[in-house]
């Protein structure tokens, strides 16, 4: 049994991977602001420290005896980049560099495993995108996101701390905040179409996602962790399915029995048209199963479950 520090932990993606690691029988200490996350999404019996990433003090103290830390703390927004850009930057780039510091600091390092985004690619000139697609960010939170990447590529080759980065597409699944304007569409529209409300499509709805459930990003996660492969790698962690927006809407009427009352509103600003990934290089990596197809991960973010 190990400890392992998870920055964001109390969030989405991070607390699902704070009951994985507490089912493997590890102990789990979370770091996080609680400024989107939630102390009651924490397993039983996790420790929350609770603060800034970007806090060295805070870092310091939340690194002691820990085996190795997963960075899932930011500001996980297109928007809130485009509005509060230079906030949204102190903590998704100040905040991984305070981690690395922290952790370059100590006698021995530890490996991390953080979270990228599909962001860092931009306008795809071809899909599916691979990890060697040029990285042309449209958004600010994508350039952060790239920035992370790069700095992990410095903490692995100057200061010997082995990372990997797992590029998530467009994660979605139980405990997705619906009710943020900046929450993620699958989570708007499940919430929005369970109380039988409209929905509001940013465009013309023919703009494509690669949706990936929870449980796959977990998994990825995990695993990344155990093999750690060497070089400072980063993964795309997607299923390699477009699905568009107007799919999806009609994907989740049709499993809760409603048809959509669809609203339209022009696209935003720093949005991209189309991702879908390519999985391969990721799944042959960290030997991760298939993952859930939409059809199969929007019945199970409605029935509220991740396993069978
Ligand atoms: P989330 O907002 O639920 O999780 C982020 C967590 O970080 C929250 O608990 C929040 O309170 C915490 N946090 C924010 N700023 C902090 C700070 N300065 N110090 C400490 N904690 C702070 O979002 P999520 O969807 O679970 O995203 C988790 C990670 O995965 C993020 O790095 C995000 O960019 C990345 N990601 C998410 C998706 C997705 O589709 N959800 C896709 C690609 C990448
Ligand atoms: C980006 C990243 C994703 C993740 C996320 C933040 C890409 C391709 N994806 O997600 O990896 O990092 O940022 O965690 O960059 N939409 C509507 N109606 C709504 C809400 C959304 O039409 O009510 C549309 C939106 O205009 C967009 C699509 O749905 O075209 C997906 O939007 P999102 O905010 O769920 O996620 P996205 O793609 O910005």
């Amino acid at each position: 049994m190990s400890t392992f520090l998870v920055t964001g932990g109390a969030g989405f993606i991070g607390s699902h991977l704070c009951d994985a690691l507490a089912a493997a029988g590890h102990d789990v200490r979370a770091l996080d602001d609680l400024s989107t996350g939630r102390f009651e999404n924490l397993p039983q019996g996790a420790t929350l420290i609770e603060g800034s990433v970007a806090d060295p003090v805070l870092l310091s103290r939340a690194l002691e005896g820990v085996a190795g830390c997963f960075h899932l703390a930011a500001i996980a927004s297109v928007q809130r980049g485009v509005s509060e850009w230079f906030l949204t930057h102190q903590t998704n780039v100040g905040g991984t560099v305070a981690l690395f510091a922290a952790i370059a600091a100590r006698a021995e390092p530890i490996p991390v495993v953080y979270a990228s985004s599909a962001a860092v690619y931009g306008e795809p000139a071809s899909l599916p995108l691979s990890e060697d697609t040029a990285k042309q960010p449209l958004s600010a939170y994508g350039a952060d996101k790239y920035a992370s990447e790069l700095h992990a590529f410095v903490a692995t080759h100057v200061h010997g701390i082995p990372t990997v980065g797992l590029r998530f597409f467009n994660v979605y699944g139980p405990r997705q905040d619906p009710c943020s304007p900046y929450s993620g569409v699958v989570a708007i529209f499940a919430d929005r179409l369970r109380n039988r409300q409209p929905i509001t499509i940013f465009g013309d709805g023919n703009q494509t996602r690669d949706f990936v459930f929870v449980a796959d990003a977990v998994q990825a996660l995990m695993a990344a962790m155990a093999l750690c492969p060497p070089g400072a790698p980063v993964f795309n962690i997607c299923t390699g399915q477009a699905v568009s927006v107007l799919d999806l809407a009609n994907h989740l009427g049709a499993i809760i029995g409603t048809s959509p009352d669809l609203h339209f509103e022009p696209a935003r600003p720093g949005e991209i048209r189309h991702s879908t990934g390519d999985p391969t290089k990721g799944q042959r990596a960290l030997s991760l199963a298939k993952p859930f197809s939409i059809r199969v991960g929007l019945a199970r973010l409605l029935a509220g479950r991740l396993t069978e």
